[in-house]
């Protein structure tokens, strides 16, 4: 067997890349460790920046986005039982789309299918070789038999426990982490969303987030221990728990039923440099992990796919190699940026365990600020909505 280019992984980054690629009538494989119904059972991000809206565009798979999705065009925040706002469309003039990850894969998968292109799932002992050489090779065990893909560059599209990264001499990479000392507890209910916006919550109990699916669909978090088993959470607790964290009108319009999903997620900062090695690209969740609370993860993984797709073509039409050349640097100094910010908003929105009674006011005095100045405001609104590529 043979592919121009082998991606690892058919999750949002994966699927993407082999989209625009094979619309460029650029040949791949994508393997897959999982099956179908089980990349599309993970119930994760939730909001889009303009730049992965356009990406959804540029392969051809947004109608659903774009009939389906909710233009976001603020968010808020509550913070001492107050309510506050930041006008995203004010400050900057760009919105946001809040449409679930699992239906951007769903859409991406379809286009997949109906473009006949190559993909394997449930594919075992995904392997990487010699991608230090001009001719890699990806091998892998399918229904007992082993396959043998030649080709010309991998793209390590496997997320953070993956294959790709681990297949990398540890001396030729260097990461960088920080582990939070808390978890989010999620649920998702066919409910109605209890306010038009997403509700960023700092209360003494810890950090709530109230977001959604689409106006009969809820998701909700809870900042929790990060030893906290989901079986230890009744919907009833949860549901009582997050109106304790919310202002009397969010209290008031809560509106509670069965949840569909439970789950705890824990909390990481994590960028692995570079992110090309000789043959091999890291793209998304491989090589990168934020704390969730920016809303970065599904976003940066696009911009990632965004320089590759481009150095991609400038290889294959241009015979050029600046782009491949280019990847890592570009794509890292983006990537840091979003740490930076998914970072700091986690710092201000969340309980730290071990924080001072200084650290407290500290946090507090940075809320205030924000609340009263449009410069702060405007700086939160200009990253969430995503820096230019
Ligand atoms: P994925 O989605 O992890 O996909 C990797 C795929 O690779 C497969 N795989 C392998 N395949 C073959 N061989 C192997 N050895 C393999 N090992 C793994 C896996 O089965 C999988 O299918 O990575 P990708 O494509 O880079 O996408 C990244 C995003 O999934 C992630 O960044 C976001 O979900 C993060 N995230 C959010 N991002 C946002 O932009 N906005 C949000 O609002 C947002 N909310 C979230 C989030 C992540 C969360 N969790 C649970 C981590 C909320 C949560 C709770
Ligand atoms: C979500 O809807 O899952 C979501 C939204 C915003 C975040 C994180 C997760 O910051």
């Amino acid at each position: 067997m043979r592919a121009q280019v082998v991606i690892v992984g058919a999750g949002p980054s994966g699927l993407l890349l082999g989209q625009l690629l094979h619309q460029q009538g650029i040949d791949t494989l994508i393997v897959e460790r999982r099956s179908p119904d089980y990349v599309l059972s993970r119930i994760r991000a939730g909001v889009l920046e303009q730049g992965a809206q356009s990406m959804l565009e540029e392969a051809g798979v947004a109608a659903r986005m774009h009939a389906e999705g909710l233009v976001h065009t603020g968010t808020e925040l509550i913070f001492n039982g107050k309510r506050h706002r930041v006008d995203f469309k004010e400050h900057t003039g760009k919105t946001v789309m809040v449409y679930g990850q699992t239906e951007v894969t769903k859409d991406l998968m379809d286009a997949r299918t109906a473009s006949g292109a190559k993909i394997i799932y449930e594919a075992e002992d995904v392997t990487l070789h010699d991608f230090g050489s001009e001719k890699p090779r990806v091998s892998f065990r399918k229904d007992g038999m082993t396959h043998d893909v030649a080709c010309d560059f991998i793209a390590g599209c496997d997320g953070y426990h993956g294959v790709s990264r681990e297949s990398v001499p540890t001396d030729a990479i260097k990461t960088f982490e920080r582990v939070y000392p808390f978890g989010w507890l999620g649920i998702l209910s066919d409910t109605r969303p209890v306010s038009d916006e997403l509700i960023y919550v700092n209360d003494p109990k810890g950090f709530a987030l109230c977001s959604m699916r689409s106006m009969t669909r809820s998701r909700y978090y809870l900042q929790c221990r990060i030893d906290e088993k989901v079986e230890d959470w009744s919907d009833e607790r949860f549901w009582n728990e997050l109106r304790t964290r919310l202002d009397p009108e969010g209290a008031e319009r809560l509106e509670t039923g069965p949840s569909i999903e439970k789950s705890v997620a824990p909390l990481r900062s994590f960028v692995a440099e570079p992110m090309r090695f000789g043959r091999l690209f890291l793209v998304g969740d491989s090589a990168h992990i934020v704390p969730p609370t920016g809303a970065k993860g599904l976003n940066l993984a696009a911009s990632d796919v965004r320089y590759l797709f481009d150095a991609l073509v400038d290889f294959y039409k241009d015979h050029s190699n600046a782009g491949i050349d280019g990847y890592s640097a570009r794509a890292l100094a983006r990537i840091w940026k979003a740490e930076r910010f998914s970072w700091w908003m986690t710092g201000l929105l969340h309980r730290f365990p071990e924080s001072s009674p200084f650290e407290q006011r500290m946090q507090g005095a940075e809320l205030d600020y924000l609340f009263s100045s449009r410069a702060a405001q405007a700086a939160l609104a200009e990253n969430y909505v995503g820096l230019p590529y």
